[in-house]
């Protein structure tokens, strides 16, 4: 397989341009703009390999993606370009609207062009596989899960624009006959994630002995799922998914923050006994919480589980724990990025 991965200097797409490159053989084109949240030191491990190239550009410059396209030839584009992280959508969603709505839609329609112009027996191989998120469906109360039926709801910037971008890749399929799949995974954490979101966050202000900074009464759920499990499911989905259906990821591993937060301290003590740090309760503060915070997420991964054959393979206290040892042995990886003290954004460390 020849394929463009979008986003492939981020969390997810760099683990997904590893397994796909490193695990899979195939031929990857990254595409990344670079921002504030990408790392290419988070590719190191492919660097150089034949299959693998990288091309610096932005989602949203249709003529430049055209051209890309035109050039690389791909059998398929795994797009997951987009700005992430929550907090910041709702301090500036000027950038989550540009790259998640206009961006997916730029990228739309360079890929139907190009679709569009392949021979005929290339145009049944090729797929747009659009990664998003569990939170289009909005909050949870206690009961019940998401499914691939649940109607849309979502209730931040971030998620709106999300949301969106869901609506565009299915309206290209309906409409125009763009061969599409589409995933909604839920909170995804591991290597190299990004030191804003709430894991690596907690993790890093633990190890320094820091406060733990959980929002509002600590008790919101999240759906937990290893960044490994998740882009194995990309690739089945890409592979064997139906055109035009949605694929629902999720680990079953529900948790409250709190709950998240007090692992990871006992972690951090328990893989890094030289440190000393202070009891529990001193190390959590609960802090203003974020606004219109949503309650709770759970994925039902029934129809991935049962028509592709996948299964998380990760349980979430071997996946933090794993997680936790990642951050203790690497701080040649988040050192920098917190020295480059984000350009003056938000960020909560230290
Ligand atoms: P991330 O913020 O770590 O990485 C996003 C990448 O996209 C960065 O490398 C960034 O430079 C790039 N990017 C941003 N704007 C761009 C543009 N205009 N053109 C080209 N590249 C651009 O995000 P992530 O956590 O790896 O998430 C990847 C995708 O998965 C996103 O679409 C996100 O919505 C979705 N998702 C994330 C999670 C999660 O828990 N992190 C869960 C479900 C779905
Ligand atoms: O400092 C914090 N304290 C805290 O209590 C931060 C940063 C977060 N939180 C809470 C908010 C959430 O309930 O922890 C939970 C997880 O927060 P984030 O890591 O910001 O993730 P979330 O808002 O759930 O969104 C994530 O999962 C879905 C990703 O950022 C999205 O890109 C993805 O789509």
């Amino acid at each position: 397989m020849r394929v463009i991965v979008t986003g492939g200097a981020g969390f997810i797409g760099s683990a997904l341009c590893r397994y796909l490159v490193g695990d899979c053989g195939w031929q990857v084109l990254n595409i990344d703009k670079l921002t504030y949240a990408s790392d290419q030191r988070s590719l190191a491990a492919i660097d150089g390999a034949p299959g693998y190239r990288f091309m610096q550009a932005d989602i949203a410059d249709g003529d430049k993606i055209s051209h890309i396209l035109e050039d690389y030839q791909p059998d398929a584009i795994l797009h997951l370009a987009a700005e992430s992280h929550v907090d910041r959508s709702i301090d500036g969603p000027g950038d989550f609207i540009q790259t998640n709505i206009v961006g997916t839609y730029c990228l739309l329609d360079a890929a139907l062009k190009y679709w569009r112009n392949l021979p005929s027996d290339r145009q049944k191989i090729f797929r747009f596989h659009h990664v998003s998120t569990d939170e289009v469906y909005g909050s949870l109360g206690a009961e019940g899960l998401f499914s691939e039926t649940t109607a849309y709801q979502p209730t931040s910037p971030y998620s709106a624009s999300k949301a969106s971008s869901d609506h565009l890749v299915r309206a290209w399929h309906h409409t125009y006959g763009l061969p599409v799949v589409v995933s909604n995974c839920s909170n995804n954490y591991g290597p190299f994630q990004f030191p804003e979101k709430f894991i690596p966050l907690m993790i890093l202000n633990a190890m320094a002995g820091r406060k733990l900074p959980v929002y509002g009464d600590g008790q919101n759920i999240r759906d937990w799922l290893h960044v490994t499990d998740h882009v194995a499911a990309l690739r089945l989905i890409l592979q064997h998914g139906t055109i035009g259906e949605t694929y629902n990821v999720g680990g079953r591993n529900e948790a409250r923050n709190i709950d998240i937060a007090r692992q990871i301290i006992a972690h951090v003590r328990d893989l890094s006994p030289h440190r000393t740090l202070p009891p529990d309760d001193e190390m959590i503060e609960f802090v203003t919480d974020r606004p219109g915070h949503d309650r709770r997420y759970a994925i039902d991964a029934t129809k991935l589980e049962n028509r592709l054959g996948w299964q998380a393979q990760y349980s979430l206290e071997t996946g933090l724990r794993d997680t936790v040892a990642w951050y203790l042995n690497h701080p040649g990886w988040w050192q920098p990025i917190l020295d480059r003290k984000y350009r003056g954004q938000r960020l909560g460390v230290a």
